[in-house]
């Protein structure tokens, strides 16, 4: 069988997504990943991903978390699998509201908006209140927090298990192992060629994250550039950050895109995991080094965590390597190829991604199925002269 309907080139979260909502159509699905999903390869690994409602990234993206919080809980439903912990997050502002989050300032203060306006239960707290709940932060006596019950965290490696699972129920095929070596037009459709042999089909999905570049021609190549994250896990005191009991946190300090912690409850009891963010270019992810040195950890304990984090032991058990895709304002582009309407390339996330992909890929298959999405995706467009540099 070589000729789809559908297929689905990356299977991260957004193509899982993806995926799993095609096959729901009965039609013929592909999915294909040059790995075995889930790994640890693209940007949907790391135990754990930060999921809440009031978006300041941008309101464009709050009916997708809305809807993301609902899939998980129909997935739960259907197989008795959490991918969703509702433990609470918070967000704190170390005193200004200009500091930048994912590119773009005033991150603290459009949250807190958008919470008012949408009707997403939260309060507002100062350093005093905020210590009073979670002495883990030493956060400054100008400082401000942000709490949102409903927001929690995602198991990202489970998220996209169970859904390529439930696409296989609906009789998906999934090739791992399979590098997409190149896609041309072909016969109205899309030929595609691997190093497992040559598929067709009708509609294609390009949700291979890190990877998108490979396929774009020059012109749209410059709108992405692939970062790298490095991810930590630093032992802790024991019962501090204790899971059930703690929120997951974001937290900017100062006024560069940079200058941002965020962490989970600790999963292991041992140890909590804590993360900033870099904005360096990398080349190309087969490249990148999935290696992290002693210096790149000892820097992070310095210059993030030092003075930030009480209970904490000031060294680094553990780092993990993942990528982002970045877009100059943060936001995705969900549209079609150049030229080539029967490709909708869908995956840069920005590192925002992970807790819109179920609604996002719901909204992408609804497009493929039925021409229309119940959630606005053209605030996702390429934009025009947009380049990142
Ligand atoms: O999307 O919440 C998020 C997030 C926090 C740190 C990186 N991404």
């Amino acid at each position: 069988q070589h000729s789809f309907d559908f297929a689905v080139i990356g299977l991260g979260a957004l193509g899982s997504a993806a995926l799993w909502q095609l096959s729901k159509s009965g039609k013929k699905v592909l999915g294909i990943d040059q790995f075995s999903p889930p790994h640890t390869m693209g940007s949907s690994h790391g135990e754990t991903r930060i999921t809440r409602l009031a978006v300041g990234e941008g309101a464009d993206f709050v009916p997708l978390v809305m809807r993301s919080h609902e899939i998980w809980q129909e997935i739960k439903a259907m197989t008795g699998i959490q991918i969703m912990h509702q433990v609470g997050g918070l967000l704190m502002d170390s005193g200004g509201s200009a500091w930048s989050k994912h590119g773009s300032e005033g991150f603290f203060n459009r949250t807190v908006k958008f919470a008012g306006q949408m009707g997403i239960a939260h309060e507002v707290w100062d350093q005093n209140k905020l210590v009073s709940h979670f002495p883990e932060f030493k956060l400054e006596p100008s400082g401000m927090a942000y709490f949102e019950p409903s927001a929690g965290y995602l198991i990202p490696e489970l998220a996209v298990k169970t859904q390529i699972q439930l696409a296989e129920k609906n009789n998906a095929i999934v090739k791992t192992h399979t590098k997409v070596l190149g896609i041309a037009p072909s016969n109205g459709g899309v030929s595609i060629h691997t190093n497992q042999g040559e598929f067709w089909a009708e509609r294609v999905v390009l949700s291979t994250g890190a990877w998108v570049k490979d396929f774009l021609p020059p012109s749209h190549k410059t709108h992405f550039k692939i970062c790298r994250q490095i991810l930590h896990w630093l032992p802790i005191e024991n019962g501090k950050f204790a899971n059930g009991k703690m929120p997951v946190f974001m937290w900017g300090f100062g006024k560069g895109a940079e200058d941002f912690i965020y962490g989970f409850p600790s999963l292991d009891g041992r140890t909590v995991k804590v993360a900033s963010e870099s904005f360096r270019e990398s080349k190309h992810p087969d490249t990148l080094s999935r290696d992290v040195s002693v210096e790149e950890q000892q820097h992070f304990i310095r210059e993030k965590i030092a003075g930030r984090l009480n209970f904490v032991t000031p060294e680094v058990k553990e780092s993990k390597v993942c990528i982002y895709t970045m877009t100059e304002d943060a936001y995705f582009v969900v549209d079609a190829l150049p030229d080539f309407p029967e490709v909708i390339v869908a995956s840069p996330c920005s590192g925002h991604g992970f807790k819109h992909s179920a609604g996002l890929g719901e909204a992408i298959a609804q497009q493929m199925t039925r021409g229309e999405s119940s959630i606005d995706l053209t605030p996702f467009k390429w934009k025009g002269e947009e380049k990142v540099n």
